[in-house]
């Protein structure tokens, strides 16, 4: 590697220049932001599964609308997120085969069942709530492709975080059963969502060099605080208890604390134990298997169509 070139980018990084495909970057930077942004691919893309389970449960057809028009969203995040991976020099395929092969990691949330509609509505709360967070700061990313990406998934995240939230007040102000249905969706989803961050700082082996090349813009931990300080005021309006008895206000901060996070749960979903890990992979291998006409189709058309404008050019 050249010195001089490590240094003129490391000086456009610092500077807040944004980086694009075709500009030198240290191979630690590309593999990174390969790892990061295809295995945020991944979640958006596995994250259809637990609310796809509602679309044929929803209670009304308004419902049935939005969340369809939700899950279709997250598709398409997933499809902006392997382009951007991609401009990087990795493909589609191998992308793919790293998630199906179990080399790819995905999101620890989606590893949690939907059991009742209000999970459903829950993840929009809390899960898009968690992940739009995270993704603000991303639409400053040093690598343009993905800071361009995350300012579309970002303007789409806001819409289903507040259809989340809409959705959990027409419960909680329901019926009594519908606000212990409510309550019940909050009590399984609250902790998952704020492991959700990543490990806490101190266990974050990529945080550090993250932070300096300007990928990740706060740490796991700021944006944990972020998002628990937002959701403790939204769980009040809405008349819901958060499910942890040590929650309290530090006065000398301003923040919102809560009891300790079982990160020996968040480490033993992240490798494979979690309650719903298997049937997630099965699930999306089969989709994958199924879908292999729709690739082989797509090649023959491209190839059709690549032949044709040859012949025209000749
Ligand atoms: N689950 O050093 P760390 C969505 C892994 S999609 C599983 O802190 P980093 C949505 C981490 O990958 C939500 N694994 O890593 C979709 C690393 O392992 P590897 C996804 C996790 O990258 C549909 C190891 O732990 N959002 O929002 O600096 C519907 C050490 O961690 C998790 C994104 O992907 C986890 N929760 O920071 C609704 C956002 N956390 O890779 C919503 C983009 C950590 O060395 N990604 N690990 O094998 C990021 O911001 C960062 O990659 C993370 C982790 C904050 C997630």
């Amino acid at each position: 590697m050249d010195s001089k070139q490590l240094e003129a980018f490391d000086s456009h990084v610092a500077g807040e220049g944004k980086v694009e495909p075709k500009d030198w970057m240290p191979d630690n930077y590309r593999q990174t932001l390969i790892r990061q942004i295809s295995q945020h691919a991944h979640s958006e893309i596995i994250g259809m599964q637990p609310e796809g389970n509602w679309i044929s449960r929803a209670p009304s057809l308004r419902r049935k609308m939005i969340l369809l028009a939700k899950v279709q969203d997250e598709a398409g995040h997933g499809l902006y997120l392997y382009s951007a991976a991609e401009t990087l020099g990795v493909s589609r395929g191998e992308m793919d085969q790293a998630l199906l092969s179990g080399k790819a990691k995905y999101s620890s949330i989606f590893n949690y069942p939907t059991l009742t509609w209000a999970d459903a509505v829950a993840i929009g709360w809390l899960v898009d709530g968690a992940a739009i967070t995270n993704q603000i700061p991303l639409c400053r990313c040093s690598y343009g492709p993905y800071a361009r990406a995350m300012v579309r998934v970002c303007k789409e995240e806001a819409f289903h975080q507040r259809q989340g939230f809409e959705g959990m007040m027409a419960l909680a102000k329901g019926t009594s059963e519908q606000k212990a249905m409510a309550q019940g969706a909050l009590d399984r989803w609250w902790w998952p969502s704020i492991a959700m961050f990543g490990p806490p700082d101190d266990d974050s082996p990529h945080s550090a060099q993250s932070m300096a090349w300007k990928i990740k813009r706060f740490s796991n931990d700021e944006l944990r605080q972020k998002f628990i300080d937002m959701a403790v005021i939204q769980a009040q309006a809405l008349g819901l208890e958060i499910p942890d008895p040590d929650l309290k206000l530090n006065e000398e901060t301003g923040h919102w604390q809560t009891g300790p996070i079982d990160w020996d749960e968040f480490w033993a979903v992240v490798k494979g134990k979690g309650p719903c890990n298997r049937q997630r992979m099965t699930h999306r291998r089969k989709a994958h298997d199924e879908g292999a006409w729709v690739r082989e189709a797509a090649m023959a058309f491209a190839n059709k169509q690549q032949q044709k404008s040859e012949k025209a050019a000749a």
